[in-house]
């Protein structure tokens, strides 16, 4: 009797701090950071952490099953978010990810695209396939011109051909599944392209030639691009059964940029007036291991294939915090809302462990685009932009 009442006891006073704390989490107000680069705002607190999970996925509720309320799913992260807006609210598809190391969607939601992000009741339902997926992983939502909503995910499996001693290698592919309200979700087939891996797939929000559009990521391993590496792009008939029979790369892997060792997409495009505005992460290596960073480029209205403004270097990239985590040095984002009003709301996450908001506009996004100089690819190139930004100061004042 003393002992179940003494559980009884710390069963209450645990539920109400973690309520408390929860609470005082959720509905934090998000600031925005002082002065800034005037190309996007960074917003002080991540938008969504562990700790963001609500309380009743992670811990029994019941004190006759769980008297010392301890966790009974343990969430390690949430990142990689797909995004959009739907009647109003603006909803982020975050890939969260378990102690046991698997990932999963999950819903979450504000009003002001900003701050007070919280999770739906129940993460995603994703039906399988008759190959059931191990992982899955980093949604892009499109709302396509036919009508669904399309989320093209990595679904990765063992390698089937790898040997008994190798519990690491892997084969990540597309999965595709469409939904009209994020609620109840429609398996269609992976993507079958001519690459043996692909990662970083998107769909094109309108069809070209009469077909459906994807953005893909060629490699030639789970880890290594290798002679595939590349944002690659190629057109399917259907999409139920989708089949890229040719994969041409437009935006290559390039020796000595922050894109030399691999590349992917972000993002769908943004449609503008001068071009589809382009998010995209370049990886590179380094004595510390891959670095992540995201970089801007702008492709040709009538032409979606042809690259036409890139900005030299990195759009984002880890600062302070952002540079620690579970894969530290990373910034990496699958997902950004275009408002009416202009405004963007770019939703990045870094070191895989936590989901961040920036906030820009299509003007000023056009502005970095078409304005900032290329990689001149040397360092006296890089000189020469400067002593030209000087000259043109001199004139200034
Ligand atoms: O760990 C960093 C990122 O690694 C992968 O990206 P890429 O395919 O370009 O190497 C993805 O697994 C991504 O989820 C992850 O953030």
């Amino acid at each position: 009797m003393q002992e179940t009442s003494t559980t009884n006891t710390i069963f209450e006073k645990r539920l109400t701090a973690l309520r408390q704390a929860h609470e005082a989490l959720l509905s934090q107000e998000n600031q925005p950071e002082e002065l800034g680069n005037g190309i996007f705002t960074r917003y002080q607190n991540p938008i969504l952490t562990a700790a963001h999970a609500p309380l009743e996925w992670r811990y029994d509720l019941n004190p006759e099953t769980n008297p010392y309320l301890m966790e009974r799913f343990g969430i390690n992260a949430t990142f990689n978010s797909g995004a959009i807006k739907l009647n109003g609210k603006y909803l982020v598809v975050a890939r969260v990810e378990g102690y046991d190391r698997k990932s999963f969607f999950a819903v979450a939601e504000s009003d002001n695209g900003i701050d007070n992000f919280r999770f739906w009741e129940y993460p995603c339902l994703i039906p399988e396939t008759q190959e059931p997926d191990t992982n899955i992983y980093d949604m892009r939502l499109v709302q396509h011109e036919d009508g669904w909503i399309y989320g093209l995910f990595c679904t990765e499996r063992r390698d089937p051909s790898a040997p008994e001693g190798d519990q690491s290698a892997a084969v990540a592919q597309c999965g595709i599944v469409r939904t009209k309200d994020l609620l109840t979700w429609e398996r269609l087939a992976d993507l079958k392209t001519p690459s043996p891996q692909q990662r970083n797939v998107v769909l094109h929000p309108e069809f070209v030639d009469g077909k459906y559009a994807f953005y893909t990521r060629p490699q030639d391993s789970f880890i290594e691009a290798g002679k595939g590496g590349g944002i690659g792009f190629g057109l399917s008939d259907g999409i139920e059964n989708a089949v890229i029979e040719e994969e041409i790369v437009i935006d290559r892997k390039q020796y000595h940029t922050v894109y030399e060792a691999k590349n992917g997409l972000g993002p769908a495009p943004i449609k503008t007036e001068k071009g589809w505005l382009h998010l995209a992460h370049g990886v590179r290596n380094t004595a510390a291991g891959l670095r992540y960073v995201l970089y801007v480029f702008m492709t040709d209205l009538n032409d979606i294939t042809k690259v036409i403004h890139k900005p030299a270097g990195y759009f984002i990239a880890p600062e302070g915090a952002e540079r620690i985590g579970d894969v530290s040095n990373v910034t990496f984002s699958n997902g950004w809302i275009a408002d009416e009003d202009g405004k963007v709301f770019i939703y990045y996450a870094s070191s895989d462990t936590r989901q961040h908001v920036a906030l820009s506009t299509i003007d000023q996004l056009l502005d970095y685009a078409i304005n900032t100089p290329e990689d001149g690819l040397r360092s006296a190139k890089s000189v020469e932009v400067i002593y030209s930004i000087i000259d043109k100061n001199k004139r200034v004042h």
